[in-house]
């Protein structure tokens, strides 16, 4: 494709992307790509509103959070640091854990469904899967590029972020690559996608290094809603520029998120609310 093609795919897209903004949901839902009718409503701006406050490890790397069959399952990363580990979310005390290969930097990470938890690694286009009773690893899957964030969108479909805008699809086993989509916001891309989170069939994703916090339609690729996470009261003193917002969990079972950043002394537990 050259660059002036792709410019005018882009170009079309942003147009489209502005019908359905407009709400021109008659005109627009007759092409290819738009958004869905109930998919074209305002963006939302919320912030998170602290329900609780627990101690995280201060030493973590954090850079996958997911709630697992009631346990908080957590990957760090930093070469000769990065490890996988399960967290009692009330003390922060580790129940398990186990060290990463020095050379290898722990990403993201999801559970599989199946007993099995995904954990990524950075640079080395490897996904390591761990049995989630043993913590024994037990397969190694490649893939191109780089490993930010993941999570599990169904029974059959892995999302990855890979630090751009694009989201890729990937199959549950094997991990082979099976689509992608470009996310964007109000028709711009929106890069630096994290960590992830899968939710009834929504992504969340932190933005890297910008207290940000957005929910994407993944069949459209369009933000739905924004969370801006500047007001968690964490506790920065001891924090330097890499310790970002980093870690989004969702649990299931009190509807609500956790959330904590890399080498946050705080684990905080949230509801979404509209700005006052
Ligand atoms: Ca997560």
């Amino acid at each position: 494709m050259t660059h002036s093609v792709a410019q005018r795919i882009l170009s079309a897209n942003r147009v489209l992307g502005l019908l359905c903004l407009l709400g021109l949901s008659g005109l627009s839902g007759l092409l290819s790509g738009c958004a869905s009718p109930g998919d074209v409503a305002t963006v939302q701006r919320l912030v998170p509103r602290v329900l609780a406050e627990h101690p995280h490890d201060p030493t973590a790397f954090t850079q996958g959070l997911e709630v697992v069959d009631g346990h908080l399952w957590e990957s760090t990363g930093i070469y000769g640091e990065s490890t996988l580990r399960v967290v009692d979310r009330a003390t922060g005390r580790l129940l398990g854990s186990v060290a990463l290969d020095p050379g290898l930097f722990g990403e993201g990470l999801t559970a599989l469904g199946d007993g099995r938890i995904l954990q990524l690694t950075w640079k080395a286009g490897r996904a390591l899967v761990w049995e989630a009773a043993t913590l024994e690893r037990s397969a190694v899957w490649a893939f191109g590029g780089q490993g930010w964030g993941v999570c599990r969108l169904d029974d059959d479909t892995l999302v990855m972020s890979d630090g751009s805008a694009t989201l890729t699809f990937r199959d549950v086993d094997g991990f082979a690559r099976s689509g992608g989509v470009e996310i964007h916001l109000d028709g711009e891309p929106v890069d630096r996608l994290n960590e992830l989170e899968c939710v009834d069939g929504t992504v969340w994703a932190n933005i890297w290094q910008a207290d940000r916090i957005v929910a994407i339609n993944p069949a459209s690729g369009r933000v739905t809603v924004v969370v801006d996470a500047s007001g968690l009261p964490v506790d920065r003193s001891g924090l330097g520029s890499d310790d970002v917002l980093n870690g989004i969990a969702h649990d299931a079972s009190t509807g609500r998120f956790l959330l904590t950043g890399k080498r946050w002394p705080t684990l905080f537990e949230v509801e979404f609310v509209p700005e006052a």
